[in-house]
C-alpha cells in the first residue's frame, strides 16, 4: 500500500493550492516560556499562519518541549508540526512531524539514524509523519554546525538542485531549502527557482532570514511553496501585524 498523505500535509498542499503559497511559523522551545509561546502562536494564527513548527537545535526537548505544544494547542487551532533535531525533539501532543533527513550532513546520525530511532515513537504516538528532504545552503547558522553539514554554496543552485532532484527520485514530498535561523539574508532567489523547476509537484520550503513581506514575496515568485519564519516572529513587538504582513504579500 501506498504511504498516503495526512490530514496536516493535505492541509498544507492545499492552502498552497488555493492560495498559491503558504506561511509556518516556527516556535524554538528554548526561546521562551510555554506560556509566551501560546502567546505568539495566537497572535501569528491572527495573523493567518498556516501551521506552527516547533523545534530547535539546541534545548528543544522533554518537559520544555511538551508544554510549549500543549499551550500552543491550547490557545489555537493550527496543526502543530515537529521540526525535530534529533530523536529527543519528538513528544506525543503534537499534531505531525517533519520526518526529515538533513541530505548534505556528513553524519549518518543526521541522515537516517535518528530517524531509525524516532520512527517506533511516531507510530506510537500516533503523529502523523511528513517526508522531507532537508538541505541546508550557507551559512547555516547552528543548524549547519550541529547537523554537520556540508554547506551548499549560495553561489552553486545547481549542487541545491541536484539534491533536490534525488530526494524528488527518492519519493519525499516535501523539500526544504535551509539558510540557517538568523541568517543575514534569504537562500538565493535564483536558487529557489532553478530547484523549484526540478521539483514540479514536491513542495518546496524555504526558511532562514525571512524578515519581511517582500523578501518572502521574492521566494514565492521565485518558486518556494512554503515560507518558514522564526526569528522575525519572536523578535516582532507586533506579531499579527508581521505574520499578516508576510502572509498578505505570499498568497494570491
Ligand atoms: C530556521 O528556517 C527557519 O530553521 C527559520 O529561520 O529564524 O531566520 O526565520 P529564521
Amino acid at each position: 500500500m501506498m504511504f498516503e498523505r495526512g490530514r496536516v500535509e493535505l492541509l498544507l498542499a492545499n492552502a498552497v493550492a488555493e492560495r498559491g503559497a503558504g506561511h509556518l511559523t516556527l516556535i524554538d522551545p528554548d526561546s521562551q516560556s510555554p506560556s509566551e509561546a501560546g502567546t505568539m502562536a495566537r497572535a501569528a494564527q491572527q495573523g493567518g499562519t498556516d501551521a506552527i513548527m516547533v523545534g530547535g537545535s539546541v534545548g528543544a526537548a522533554g518537559i520544555l518541549l511538551h508544554e510549549t505544544v500543549r499551550v500552543i494547542k491550547e490557545k489555537t487551532d493550527l496543526p502543530v508540526i515537529l521540526f525535530p533535531s534529533s530523536v529527543a525533539g519528538l513528544c506525543e501532543n503534537a499534531d505531525a512531524v517533519f520526518f526529515m533527513s538533513l541530505l548534505n550532513s556528513r553524519s549518518p546520525a543526521y541522515i537516517v539514524e535518528n530517524q531509525a530511532l524516532g520512527a517506533p515513537l511516531i507510530l506510537r504516538y500516533g503523529l502523523e509523519p511528513i517526508p522531507m528532504a532537508y538541505i541546508i545552503i550557507e551559512p547555516g547558522g547552528t543548524v549547519g554546525f550541529v547537523g554537520d553539514a556540508r554547506l551548499i554554496p549560495r553561489r552553486k543552485p545547481e549542487l541545491a538542485a541536484a539534491y533536490a532532484l534525488a530526494a524528488k527520485f527518492m519519493g519525499m514530498r516535501m523539500v526544504y531549502l535551509e539558510a540557517g535561523s538568523g541568517a543575514d539574508s534569504p537562500v538565493p532567489a535564483n536558487m529557489v527557482a532553478l530547484v523549484k523547476k526540478l521539483l514540479g509537484d514536491v513542495l518546496l520550503i524555504v526558511g532562514g532570514g525571512v524578515r519581511s513581506g517582500s523578501a518572502a514575496a521574492e521566494l514565492v515568485a521565485a518558486g518556494a511553496d512554503l515560507i518558514v519564519t522564526g526569528t522575525g516572529v519572536e523578535k516582532s513587538q507586533d506579531v499579527t501585524s508581521f505574520v499578516s504582513e508576510l502572509t498578505k504579500s505570499i498568497r494570491r
